[in-house]
């Protein structure tokens, strides 16, 4: 049965071409080694990679009006003739900087419903993120899963190769009221501010007498959210002296990523106020936010509360 299991005679393109080379013994490999470099097709970044097929997949799904992307400086419109009413904001290749050390990385999306495709402009575009009708991401990592939202709860779903199909396998997912874990590049914690530092400094010496929370922090947005959502805590990306908007980008990972935490029964924070009432004045705009499980965050929503009386 092993043998049915593990078959290891399945023909693949590279035997077949290795297969075609020994029908021509005068030949010194050229042939192979061409073959080879049309499969693998160009090299390209990855991320460029990912950001033409995204590109490619939402104009011909004649659904959408009009694409933000992380790749492209400007939005794209779409022609006309192809124009559905969505707009997609999506960052293709999340965290791809962790790709050659095998790190999840992952598509964080968006959608927005247009309200006159034909005519639609960029300050139609640029609306708070309340306002999404959906949003997810998929993370590549040792699954690949899909996390989804379309306003009715969040849903997690794995890829079963075998099938080439995503199976639901996390329906309902609900982030715990309160968490062990806080997510943050301690890294910056020279620039932060008063209120983020006083934060952290509790997750680590509370005076409650709790244990201190667990510093999980892997460096790629999906991975880091994704954790947060399953097992709770609260992921930071503050504003710091160095990135006074923070790092994170507001319509392709700030909203997206928001949504879902309150889908799923959680908060997310600007510093300021909540994240999806945010009003973006560019497509690339950046903002602070932390988010997570809700007590988690009011906790930090009271230490910039605090801060806020003193000025
Ligand atoms: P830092 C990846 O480059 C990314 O955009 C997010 O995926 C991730 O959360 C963040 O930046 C990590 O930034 O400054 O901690 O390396």
């Amino acid at each position: 049965h092993a043998a049915d299991t593990f078959r290891t005679d399945l023909m693949t393109i590279t035997r077949h071409v290795l297969n075609e080379q020994s029908r021509h013994p005068e030949s010194r490999g050229d042939l192979t080694i061409l073959l080879s470099h049309i499969v693998l097709g160009e090299q390209k970044k990855l991320d460029v990679l990912s950001n033409e097929v995204f590109v490619n997949a939402l104009v011909s799904s004649g659904r959408t009006c009009v694409l933000v992307s992380e790749e492209d400086e400007k939005a794209t419109f779409v022609d006309p003739k192809l124009r559905g009413k969505y707009c997609v904001c999506f960052d293709p290749l999340d965290g791809s900087s962790n790709i050659d050390c095998g790190v999840s990385i992952g598509t964080i999306f968006g959608i927005y419903m247009i309200k006159n495709q034909d005519t639609v402009t960029l300050e139609e575009v640029l609306q708070p993120g309340k306002d999404m009708i959906a949003a997810g991401y998929c993370m590549y990592g040792s699954s690949c899963t899909l996390v989804l939202s379309t306003g009715n709860g969040v849903n997690g779903f794995t890829l079963d190769p075998s099938l080439g199909e995503f199976i639901m396998t996390h329906p309902d997912i609900k982030i715990p009221p309160k968490g062990k874990i806080y997510s943050v590049n301690e890294g910056n914690a020279k620039n932060w501010d008063t209120p983020t530092a006083k934060y952290v400094e509790k997750c680590k010496y509370p005076t409650d007498g709790s244990s201190p929370k667990s510093l999980r922090y892997i460096g790629s947005m999906v991975a880091d959210v994704h954790r947060t959502l399953l097992y709770g805590g609260i992921f930071l990306y503050p504003a710091d002296k160095k990135s006074p908007s923070g790092k994170l980008r507001v319509m392709y990972e700030v909203f997206p990523m928001s949504f879902l935490m309150e889908e799923a029964g959680g908060q997310s924070f600007t510093g300021k106020g909540r994240s999806l009432d945010l009003i973006p004045t560019d497509i690339h705009e950046r903002s602070p936010i932390f988010l997570g499980s809700s007590d988690d965050v009011e906790e930090i929503k009271a230490l910039y509360a605090e801060e806020a009386k003193k000025e």
